[in-house]
């Protein structure tokens, strides 16, 4: 945008579609001329279209010095409304410039209400407005390039992608000077990198059929004498696959509340291009392109565009004559993108999740940051955390190759420049590296002084990393074969590594959410569950001994966590909490007004504080099982402290009647039959618990009763002739252990599903609605367990035919 000249009643506009061959600036005066600009596409690019839009009005009301001339105010806000509209139905997709009509509307009405209000105090007012939005727009977009500029930079040295401090960046379409007020978006993110000294080079890709890419972006990259290439959009994936990418950003036109972006045609290919590819896919947009109000890309509206802009070039007619479909976005799922880049800092998923809560996130004046941007550096000085340094790859190299103990599972060092390293971690909490080498690899967890899908806002003790070090130590003295074996623990600097449990052992989560099943696995769990369970009980252990092991497990900070995120946030509306609005609302409404169920929540959080039975896991999900087909391996026990075995078995028992219900939905979204898995499923949870109490039962029978007084089992109270008081002391044990149990199942299907860190079993139902009512059957289910207790649910089998039902 170039000058608006109120006295010559015109607002001077590059004419876009002439780019780069002519530089021909055409002239705006009035909004009949603004909405043929846009519709014509010489102005193009959501935020500028919104601001020619607005501009375009203003030359109109204020052209050669008098402007229109309004009877009344009553005249005048007529006047305006009805251009705005007229102005709205020139494009239909990009929201921006809905939301400044909205704006400028509003404006308007709260002219019309001054009691002193005039016609000419609302032009007045509606130009300055439509002139602020100009200048807004370029501040904004130098602050969008910083917060993206970090974002980038960090997200790459995640990956151990980069050179050194430099970035390779692929952008697409046009979001630079020519499709804003000045700057740029994604472009802008792209300048700010160049300007700092961190770009190694832009790619940018044609953008067919428009050329946008070609004819706009790249003059802009030569203009600012930019390092950068021309490639066709056919040519990402190769480009990717040759390791010549290792970011991309991009604009968008519109974004749902979950995420969703709907962006140039061809926007959903490199996002797919660069999953597949582990490059981080980055939208960056001012707030005003985020549209609340739509739930999902499912509802944006996509546009049509001429059928001439792919049969003809230059004029003449280039295809064959055949019918033409020709979209001129697509909308890439949120679960693709990697973080939302805006004036007001990054949008990151939420914790577990594969969307965002834009809607909350708009809502809240605190705007979070996850990059570590200054304000983030600031935050985390003031929270004394400024001293974390995450792991870069040659950090974590040079760590192994200088630990003979560790290298011995590499290679030798020598062979360390050909190592390499990948930041592996998918969980909530921590920074996971493998690295490998020509011997093998190891893998290595580093604990941010913050829970790192939330960021420096929520502060988290370091100490879990020593925690989870003891308890694999502990678990693996009971149950080797299902427990990594530790390597390393570095206290000072917050650094475990461990045996790196190679494919195909994936994730639980993972291969179930595949449709897998795992024959092997009911098994490998009973024998995990009984032996570390029994093992470290005070039916194993002395009291004193028990007591012992109670100090060296105090996890105060992660028991807070849990107590927080399973047994309150759900029950009100906390900062974090999420759920599948608007389908769920009313269930979500009708959990936090039933008392009943607070009630037993709480009784479950009172079970979780004071029982104190064993050393229990602490979070057993099916992401924390990494699993083959011949082999099962339990990790992630940051959260073990000594408490209810109940704990343990419930969550996982959860977790799996979670993707039961969740193999509905996934088998109706990819047209599969999942049958097989959910009766396998089902069948899994009744043998797991079963299971379970006889091999826990096995356990302690065959555990000779302690030969002192400060054991529980005391040989002269139970001596052996006395089985059958034993065998009613285990009875009476187990049904606790179930009522425990089953408090739980409830209280963790509640909170996955309306509280923070989702699960991927629901969150790979791309459609909120399909995977609203799957939601639905399984949150039901939890309440009426929490509700009822052994009154209803005195049995496994109890709960397997209400899930069959
Ligand atoms: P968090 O504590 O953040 O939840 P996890 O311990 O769950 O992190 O680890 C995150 C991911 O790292 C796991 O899902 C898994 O893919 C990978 N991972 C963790 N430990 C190992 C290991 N020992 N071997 C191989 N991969 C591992
Ligand atoms: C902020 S809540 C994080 C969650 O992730 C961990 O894996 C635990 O399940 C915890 O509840
Ligand atoms: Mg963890």
């Amino acid at each position: 945008m170039e000058a608006i000249d109120y006295q010559r009643g015109r607002l001077r506009l590059l004419d876009q579609r002439k780019l780069p061959h002519e530089t021909e600036w055409i002239d705006i005066c009035d909004s009949n001329d603004g909405w043929t600009a846009i519709r014509n596409m010489t102005v193009r690019g959501a935020p500028a279209i919104a601001i020619a839009g607005m501009l375009s009005l203003a030359v109109e009301l204020v052209s050669g010095g008098g402007g229109i001339q309004f009877d009344s105010i009553h005249a005048a806000k007529a006047y305006i409304e009805g251009r705005l509209e007229y102005l709205e139905t020139s494009r239909p997709t990009a929201v921006n410039l809905f939301i400044a009509v909205k704006q400028l509307k509003s404006l308007v009405e709260e002219e019309a209400r001054r009691p002193d209000g005039s016609a000419t105090n609302m032009v007045m007012s509606v130009v300055m407005a439509a002139e602020e939005m100009m200048t807004e727009d370029v501040s904004s977009n130098r602050v969008m390039g910083g917060y993206g500029a970090d974002a980038l930079l960090a997200a790459v040295k995640a990956r151990g992608r980069g050179h050194g401090d430099k970035v390779r960046v692929l952008t697409h379409c046009n979001t630079g000077s020519l499709a804003t007020a000045a700057y740029g978006t994604a472009l802008g993110v792209v300048r700010s990198l160049f300007g700092r000294g961190h770009l190694e080079h832009v790619y940018c890709t044609e953008t067919r059929p428009y050329n946008q890419g070609a004819r706009l972006t790249a003059f802009e990259i030569a203009t600012d004498n930019m390092p950068g290439t021309l490639v066709c959009d056919s040519a990402v994936a190769a480009l990717m696959q040759s390791n010549q990418v290792d970011a991309v950003v991009v604009g968008a036109d519109r974004i749902a509340r979950n995420g969703d972006t709907a962006n140039k045609i061809g926007t959903f290919n490199i996002a797919v291009a660069a999953a597949y590819h582990n490059i981080p896919f980055f939208i960056a947009a001012p707030t005003t392109t985020i549209d609340v109000d739509l739930a999902n890309g499912t509802l944006i509206p996509i546009e049509q565009r001429s059928t001439e802009e792919i049969t003809h070039f230059m004029g003449k007619r280039v295809a064959a004559d055949l019918p033409v479909w020709n979209p001129s976005f697509d909308v890439t799922p949120a679960t693709l993108i990697e973080g939302i880049i805006t004036e007001r800092g990054m949008v990151s998923r939420m914790a577990g999740t594969s969307s965002f809560n834009l809607k909350e996130w708009m809502n809240d004046e605190k705007h979070d940051t996850n990059v570590l941007s200054e304000e983030s550096t600031e935050l985390m000085t003031q929270q004394g955390m400024a001293d974390f340094q995450e792991l870069t790859v040659s950090d974590a190299i040079q760590y192994v190759v200088s630990r003979p103990h560790l290298a011995i599972h590499v290679g030798s060092k020598e062979t360390s420049k050909e190592w390499n390293v990948e930041e592996v971690g998918d969980g909530n909490l921590n920074y996971v590296y493998i690295v490998r080498g020509p011997q093998g690899a190891v893998c290595m967890k580093q604990s941010p002084p913050f829970v790192r899908v939330i960021g420096v806002d929520w502060p988290l003790s370091q100490n879990r990393t020593r925690i989870e070090a003891d308890a694999l130590v502990e678990q693996g003295k009971h149950c080797a074969s299902s427990v990594p074996s530790v390597l390393h623990f570095d206290e000072a600097g917050h650094i475990l590594v461990m045996q790196y449990i190679a494919p195909p052992h994936i994730t639980l989560r993972k291969g179930l959410v595949e449709g897998k099943v795992y024959d092997k696995l009911c098994d490998n769990l009973i024998t995990f569950l009984s032996r570390t369970l029994f093992k470290t009980s005070y039916f194993s252990l002395d009291c004193k001994e028990f007591r012992a092991m109670g100090s060296r497990f105090a996890n105060e900070d992660l028991c807070a966590l849990t107590e927080q995120v399973i047994f309150s946030d759900p029950y009100f509306n906390a900062k974090n909490n999420r759920h599948n609005s608007p389908y769920l609302d009313d269930i979500v409404k009708s959990i936090r007004n039933n008392n009943v169920l607070k009630l037993n929540a709480t009784k479950m959080k009172k079970i979780f504080v004071e029982k104190k039975q064993a050393l229990v896991h602490g979070d057993l999900h099916t992401g924390s099982i990494l699993v083959s087909n011949e082999s099962t391996y339990i990790i992630d026990p940051e959260f073990a402290f000594i408490g209810p075995i109940g704990f343990d078995v419930g969550k996982i028992i959860a977790n799996l009647l979670m993707t039961y219900f969740a193999a509905d939905g996934l088998a109706q979204q990819d047209g599969a039959d999942r049958s097989a898995q959910k009766a396998w499923l089902l069948e899994l949870v009744e043998n797991l618990w079963d299971g379970f109490v006889s091999e826990f039962t096995a356990q302690w029978n065959t555990t000779p009763n302690m030969p002192h007084s400060s054991s529980l089992c005391w040989n002269e109270v139970f001596p052996p002739e006395e089985a059958e008081t034993m065998s009613k002391l285990q009875t009476q044990f187990m049904a606790d252990v179930w009522q425990d149990t089953l408090g739980f199942i409830g209280c963790i299907i509640i909170r996955r599903i309306i509280g923070v860190a989702h699960i991927d079993d629901f969150e790979t139902i791309a459609d909120p609605e399909l995977r609203a009512v799957h939601e639905r059957r399984a949150l039901l289910l939890g309440v009426d367990i929490l509700d009822h207790g052994v009154t209803k649910y005195d049995t496994i089998q109890s709960i397997v035919r209400h899930a069959a039902m």
